[in-house]
């Protein structure tokens, strides 16, 4: 059974790229924070929920241990940790890759050619795992930060490190050459037994967060279109339900509404005009209950 007896606790880090959008998360599905800015443990304003504000690299094992319930933290993360938690949802956000990256003119041109070279890393775990799997033998050297000057520096002869527009490797003269982890945000919970009523919490927060992503990735759409033309438009909509179609005051004239994947949109837009719509109207959606 978790340690903590009272409040729901959820880890997110203190101050770091995922910070911002792990609270605004929280807020999106209704827990009201203030004055989180200086402090480690703040209590949320209308539910029985206390975040803990910590460093990323401690969320994992806070997690496995009970500490905290919930923790949201990059898989990357989680994945060198190998903690003993379970990811509930994928929140599409802090995307990156754990690389492996080579002196762009230093003659390496596959895994193999690493073979006995020195990989600076903050990722040991991961990075030895990716070399063992391949049969590659590499030493490790664990640096905490700045991993991409050590080949300059002569420290090492390659790196694995955190990669996502990949401007800091071109910087520093480095290539990618295998990506060894994709990652993002993901909300991991406790493996620990959850008392009952903090079980409800999280299904409830976990149900609005669909909700919420859902509705990310969805849009209201409405057009104006002859009655005519009805039939061919609404084949051209790519919604899983049916459209509603109103009559206007416009003699033979119909206004359709639909929900649509966001991706889609484009794709269709000129089909539908070409099928008669017009005053076609696209709207982002708050909350999505399917
Ligand atoms: O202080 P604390 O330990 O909590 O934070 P931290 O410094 O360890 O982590 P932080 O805040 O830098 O990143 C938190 C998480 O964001 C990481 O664990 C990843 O899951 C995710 N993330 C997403 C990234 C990046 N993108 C990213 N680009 N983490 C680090 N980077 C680094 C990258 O290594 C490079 O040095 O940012 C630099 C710029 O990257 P490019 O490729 O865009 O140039
Ligand atoms: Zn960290």
């Amino acid at each position: 059974m978790v340690q903590n007896e009272t409040s729901l606790r959820i880890a997110i880090q203190k101050g770091g790229r995922l910070s911002e959008k792990s609270l605004q998360l929280l807020e999106n599905i209704g827990l009201e924070f203030d004055g989180y800015k200086n402090r480690i443990l703040v209590p949320c304003k209308n539910h029985d929920v206390e975040l803990l504000l910590i460093r990323d690299d401690d969320i994992p094992e806070y997690v496995q241990d009970g500490i905290c319930e919930l923790g949201f933290v990059g898989h990357n993360v989680t994945a060198e940790s190998k903690a003993d938690v379970s990811r509930l949802r994928a929140l599409g956000f802090g995307r990156c890759r754990l690389s492996v990256a080579v002196p762009k003119n230093g003659g390496y041109h596959s895994l193999k050619d690493l073979d006995g070279c020195r990989i600076a890393t903050s990722y040991p775990v991961l990075t030895r795992d990716h070399f063992e799997k391949q049969g590659v033998q590499v030493d490790t050297i664990e640096i905490s930060g700045a991993v991409e000057i050590a080949p300059t520096l002569n420290v090492a002869d390659a790196i694995s490190d955190i990669v996502s527009t990949g401007g800091t490797l071109k910087t520093n003269g480095l290539m990618e050459l295998e990506t060894i982890l994709e990652s993002e945000a993901e909300l991991i919970r406790t493996n620990l037994a959850i008392p009952e009523h903090k079980q409800d919490l999280i299904d409830k927060f976990l149900m609005r967060m669909g909700a919420r992503q859902q509705a990310e990735k969805s849009r209201y759409i409405m057009m104006n279109a002859p009655s005519g033309a009805v039939q061919k438009i609404c084949e051209l909509i790519p919604s899983l339900k049916s459209p509603t179609v109103l009559p206007l005051a416009e003699n033979d004239m119909v206004a359709i509404h639909s929900v649509i994947p966001t991706r889609r949109f484009w794709e269709v837009m000129e089909e539908l005009k070409a099928a008669g719509a017009s005053g076609i109207v696209i709207l982002p959606i708050e909350n999505m209950i399917v």
